[in-house]
């Protein structure tokens, strides 16, 4: 693996087996996905060339060029789940599912990796149990530590795990939501999870599920943070170079479609019908097929095409087209469709930290909620879809009014 003077790491072969790549096609130049700079596309920005790829040996699909993490994750890192009140409780589910399974009689010990604001962990401290986040970002721990939540300020490998089993002794359950994808070294922390998980422990993850971003087109999914697109085959592949046996799996409804998957160190535990479904499932679907991507491509390019031409066809006819949230998703969506300000005046979001910002990459300003609802805008562009039942809900009068929403995955459409 080659890393640039500074800021990104180039692999010429698969991060995880070494295998060949088939880079099927390029979302072109982007800068850092969640650092919103605070003048209009400042050129200091550190940029990469987005090139998603499929392995041909163990089907991981994966980033050919990342930012390097400490560039992405920095302190003042502006992704909080809390901000969504369906991943609030999609995570408050998750831990006490989690909580359920522990017996508390035996002082068990919880980790999760990547623990954010703390919106998973919190219920876990309220149950009294001993737990530990690990987390690189260290504005979004100070926030889970104001909720009562231990946390390392660290990035997760396999240093510290040691480091925390020295400390705190192995971990009853581990858990990552919407992290695991975003670690490049993915061998190495997966070492780090063998080392640290007690003999009859188990390890939780979530992340997008490759077929669903696949399927939906989300090509606003592929972006620095997100290394890698998992599957079950490929979970199943990589994490057994460590010894760690995947014994379950459960789709679930968040992030536009992700895989919940469950492992144990080999043997420990019975694999259940769940893995061998799925693992047919995408042989049928074709993740082994590199057609499978390069029609995916083609899906990506007509979206582009599309939507190009509606907002120019908009802004031709003088309607005022706005943006609704400043996700990480946005980035790719403004710099690889090429919008500017000119064509979507500003984007809303409901992040502090954003507002008063730019769009990375673009002269697009961030906007508050407040700003949008004072506002007349005739249509919004919705580059926070995953969560549009509750955006929509929120934003009822802008449809009173005749405003209309403009999705664009699976496919453009106004509604
Ligand atoms: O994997 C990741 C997912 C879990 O979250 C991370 N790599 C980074 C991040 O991705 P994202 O930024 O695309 O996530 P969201 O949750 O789709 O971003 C939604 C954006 O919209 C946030 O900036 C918050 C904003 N928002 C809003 O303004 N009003 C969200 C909701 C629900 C709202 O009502
Ligand atoms: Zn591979």
């Amino acid at each position: 693996m080659v890393e640039s003077a500074v800021s990104t790491s180039i692999t010429a072969v698969c991060r995880a087996c070494g295998g060949s790549l088939d880079c099927f096609m390029s979302l072109g130049s982007q800068p850092v996905a969640q650092i919103s700079p605070e003048r209009p596309t400042e050129q200091t920005q550190i940029r990469y060339e987005l090139r998603p790829s499929i392995c041909l040996h163990c089907g991981l699909f994966q980033l050919i060029e990342t930012p390097l993490p400490y560039i992405m994750f920095t302190n003042t890192y502006p992704y909080f789940s809390s901000t969504s009140a369906k991943m609030t409780y999609h995570l408050q589910k998750l831990s006490e599912s989690v909580a359920s399974e522990l017996d508390v009689a035996g002082d068990p010990f919880v980790v999760e990796v990547g623990s954010n604001d703390g919106t998973f962990l919190k219920l876990i401290a309220e149950h009294g149990l001993r737990h530990l986040g690990v987390e690189p970002a260290e504005g979004a721990a100070n926030i889970a530590r104001s909720m009562g939540v231990s946390v390392l300020v660290t990035f997760f490998d396999s240093s510290t795990a040691l480091q925390i089993r020295q400390s705190h002794g192995q971990a009853d359950v581990i858990v990552g939501a919407n992290v695991l994808a975003h670690m490049p070294s993915i061998i190495d922390v997966a070492k780090g999870i063998a080392d640290l998980l007690k003999d009859d422990g188990l390890f939780v993850f979530e992340a997008i599920y490759l077929p669903d971003l696949l399927r939906c087109n989300m090509f606003d999914q592929l972006y620095g943070e997100h290394v890698f697109t998992f599957s079950v085959s490929s979970v199943r592949k990589v994490f057994a170079k460590c010894a760690l046996e995947l014994i379950d799996v459960c789709h679930v409804d968040v992030q536009g479609g992700s895989m919940r998957y469950v492992l144990a160190h080999r043997g420990r535990k019975n694999v259940a019908e769940s893995v061998s479904h799925f693992i047919d499932f995408e042989s049928r679907f074709g993740l082994g097929r590199a057609d499978t991507y390069h029609m995916f491509a083609e899906r990506c390019h007509k979206i582009r095409n599309d939507l190009r031409f509606l907002l120019g066809d908009l802004r031709k006819r003088q309607y005022r087209v706005v943006g609704y949230g400043a996700s990480a998703k946005s980035t790719t969506l403004f710099n690889w469709c090429e919008l500017d300000s000119s064509i979507v005046e500003y984007v809303t979001d409901c992040t502090k930290e954003k507002q008063g910002h730019y769009i990375p990459g673009t002269s697009i300003p961030v906007r508050s909620p407040e700003f949008f609802a004072q506002d007349r805008p005739d249509y919004a562009l919705l580059s926070a879809w995953n969560h549009r039942t509750e955006i929509e809900a929120k934003e009822q009068h802008f449809r009173r009014r005749g405003g209309k929403w403009i999705v664009y995955v699976p496919e453009v459409a106004t509604a």
